[in-house]
């Protein structure tokens, strides 16, 4: 109901009577007074004129469930929309949702983190109201082995997103970094619930820093955030509306298509490309240049002695 009072709000730039909004919604003028009231302790700023009716003023940037309801398409491929003030971890809750049958397409959001993780147990810095800290769940009917590449997709979809609501145009770094002159914006996590032939789900973590003024160190020296690159404060919920519009239509292409119809749109906008770099994996370094990656998403590297070498993950440095 609240997501459907804001829709209408923000559509009337002009005062909407509370008789209109209560047949649109079909509720009582109480329960469109009552909603208002609630919107407003939310920091909407929601004027009323005696005859004319509301008129909807600033909005606060939250990342609710109806503040992010209303921000969605009609063929969104969004779900359910959980969201919390804090939380340890959305991979967290994301994971225990998935395994109690949330569909494809369940959001888990949180203001902020207290225990935000990236790769291999690394932390994740997610101070509370200044990033997009989430989790997707998705349930595509593909191979274990290709489960990586929903971390490429979901670069593609957050360096767009960003594009289309900033101008910004930040680059990814193989495979899960988004950077701004090799300054990190966000991370990807990707994590899987499979059986050995079969995923059951896949939970995409997203941490993004949007509205951060600085960072505490020694995150100062690799972090940055959108507010930082564009100089203004950013609307949170308008970067993650313009990324999920992106994230649905690549992710139907992937699945009609598989991921050779992606790479062209990864390769795009890939950082790491032609480059010389270095490649850390648990057992070994390797040096070399990146050449490109394969129709799987896997990135190769050729050594100096000409040797092609397939790189499934690693900690990467330009
Ligand atoms: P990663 O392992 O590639 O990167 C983690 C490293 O990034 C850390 O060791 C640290 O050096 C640096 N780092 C930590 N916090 C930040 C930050 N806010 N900005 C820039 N650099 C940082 C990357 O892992 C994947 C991160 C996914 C985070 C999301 S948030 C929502 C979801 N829930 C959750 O717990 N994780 C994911």
């Amino acid at each position: 109901m609240k997501s459907s009072l804001l829709q209408i709000l923000r559509t009337n730039k002009e005062f909407i009577s509370g008789e209109k909004i209560s047949e649109k919604l079909g509720c009582s003028r109480t329960a469109v007074w009552k909603h208002i009231d609630a919107l407003r302790k939310e920091g909407y700023n929601v004027e009323a004129a005696p005859k004319k009716g509301y008129r909807l003023g600033e909005e606060p940037d939250l990342l609710t469930k109806h503040q992010l309801e209303s921000r969605l398409s009609s063929d969104t491929f969004v779900t359910a929309v959980h969201h919390y003030t804090t939380l340890h971890s959305t991979q967290e809750t994301a994971h225990h949702l998935a395994s109690e049958n949330a569909p494809e397409g369940t959001i888990v959001l949180s203001d902020e983190q207290t225990k935000g993780k990236g790769r291999l147990g690394r932390e994740w810095h997610s101070p509370r109201e200044t990033g997009i800290w989430m989790s997707l769940i998705l349930r595509p009917d593909i191979e274990v082995k290709r489960a990586p590449q929903l971390t490429l997709l979901t670069a593609v979809a957050v360096v767009r997103g960003i594009k289309n609501s900033t101008g910004l145009s930040p680059e990814i770094k193989w495979p899960n970094d988004i950077l701004f002159e090799g300054k990190k914006v966000a991370g990807i996590l990707t994590e899987m619930q499979a059986e050995p032939d079969k995923v059951n789900a896949i939970i995409v973590g997203l941490g993004l820093n949007v509205n951060q003024s600085t960072f505490p160190s020694p995150l100062d020296r690799i972090a940055t955030s959108l507010k930082i690159e564009k100089g203004d404060p950013v609307s949170r919920v308008d970067v993650l509306a313009a990324i999920l519009e992106e994230w649905k239509w690549l992710y139907d292409v992937y699945l009609k298509e598989g991921f050779t119809a992606i790479k062209p749109l990864w390769e795009a906008h890939a950082l790491t490309m032609g480059k010389k770099i270095t490649a850390r994996t648990p057992k070994e370094t390797i040096i070399g240049i990146a050449t490109g990656i394969d129709d799987a998403g896997v990135l190769l590297l050729r050594e100096q002695d000409g040797t092609l070498r397939h790189i499934y993950s690693a900690d990467i440095e330009c």
